[in-house]
């Protein structure tokens, strides 16, 4: 919890836009996902939780129909009228994700006042952290206390989901939001990303840790790849609901069954196809090994999981590759993968206690050398999802 965050933001909004109404806060939380990678937009399963960084939203009324919204970090500012649609910005694009939250309110029906919103946060930025999701949840939950727009959390969490893929044109799955709405303290999320049941499970890892390692790359192919492998996943379903109409998507196709279409299958939609299925089983025998206290089994599907996102679905790059190997090198290591939407960001591990500091030491030193980038790293306790701060 970062109160020194919290009290920035409050004051900063006071003392850009003047005295005003009494201040509505609110927080979200990133997350790093375990493991079900790639797995949301094709009706799967997810296993993420929430982080122990947060983006912080402070807001409230205005008289007016004026909306005012302020980048506490960036010391950037925009305005505009509700009078007019509200329409996407190019210049202040960090405004787009409380623009398109605002937009998706609206077109749900709740009436809007003006407003003055700040924001700030200790998300590592381009970390594959889901600052983004932070900001669009933390921005839904102050503007619904400030409107009392009734909405049950799950839907919220949707919308700020639309929100992303309508007005700022990143086509990602619910993953990110959702466990930003609905991460609990302790516990890791499960997701049935087609139906939205949840499952929170107690992340009860004994003398294990969950460390995070920021690689401090992220590559520019994020994007357009990530759009690239969602269009490959639906040329796949294509070609398989052909011969099994049964399947709406890769979550309801058994592996037999892609092997059976191999031969009408482009290559590398097969191997897309191949890590989905896959995965999707891997997160549910993970939650199984957890049920049952294996951890060693947990490591593995982890391990498993990166190595098919390395060479079947190809959103690795050679810095994540080598901290991953470098992790694995490490007695007391059970488990090393990419996590996010991948070409950069963190890696996810699953290292003993007692080895956190050898861990550190050799990764950074090793990383540094090969590299010449410094690598961060977090042990990161599971934390509550979205609040308003009482
Ligand atoms: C990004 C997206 F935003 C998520 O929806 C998810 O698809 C993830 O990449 C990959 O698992 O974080």
């Amino acid at each position: 919890m970062n109160q020194k965050l919290r009290k920035t933001v409050a004051e900063q909004l006071v003392r850009t836009f003047g005295p005003g109404e009494p201040l509505i806060l609110g927080r979200a939380p990133g997350r790093v996902n375990l493991i079900g990678e790639h797995t949301d937009y094709n009706d799967g399963f997810v296993f993420p939780m929430a982080l122990d960084f947060e983006i912080v939203v402070a807001g409230r009324r205005r008289a007016d129909r004026t909306v005012r919204l302020l980048a506490v970090d960036l010391r950037e500012k925009v305005e505009f009228s509700l009078a007019e649609p509200i329409v996407f910005d190019e210049h202040f694009g960090w405004s787009n994700y409380l623009r398109g939250v605002l937009k998706l309110l609206q077109q749900s029906g709740a009436e809007l006042p003006g407003m003055e919103l700040a924001f700030a946060g200790d998300v590592p930025l381009g970390s594959g952290l889901s600052s983004s999701a932070a900001l669009e949840v933390a921005t839904a939950i102050v503007v619904q206390r400030m409107t009392g727009f009734g909405i049950e959390r799950p839907a919220l969490a949707k919308l700020c989901q639309r929100a992303e893929n309508e007005f700022v044109g990143m086509n990602c799955g619910i993953m990110d939001q959702f466990i930003s709405m609905m991460g609990e303290q302790d516990h890791a999320l499960f997701l049935d990303c087609r139906s939205l049941e949840y499952r929170q499970i107690p992340l009860e890892l004994g003398a294990y840790r969950i460390v995070v390692c920021h690689s401090g790359v992220k590559h520019s192919l994020v994007e357009s790849e990530y759009n690239r492998r969602r269009q490959e996943c639906e040329a796949g379903v294509r070609v398989l609901a052909a011969h099994f109409p049964e399947i709406k998507a890769l979550r309801d196709a058994r592996p037999e069954q892609l092997v059976a279409c191999q031969n009408e299958l482009d290559p590398v939609v097969y191997r897309r196809c191949r890590h989905v299925i896959s995965e999707d089983a891997r997160v549910l025998e993970s939650i199984q090994a957890l049920n049952h206290g294996d951890l060693v089994r947990f490591g593995q599907m982890m391990n498993e999981s990166h190595d098919s996102l390395r060479d079947l679905y190809e959103v690795s790059c050679s810095e994540i590759d080598l901290l991953v190997e470098l992790a694995r090198q490490v007695p007391g290591v059970l488990g090393a993968r990419i996590t996010g939407g991948g070409f950069g960001g963190c890696t996810v591990n699953l290292v003993a206690e007692e080895a956190v500091d050898r861990f550190t030491e050799r990764i950074c030193r090793l990383y540094r050398e090969k590299t010449g980038i410094d690598a961060r790293i977090f042990i990161s306790k599971a934390a509550d999802g979205a609040q308003i701060i009482e």
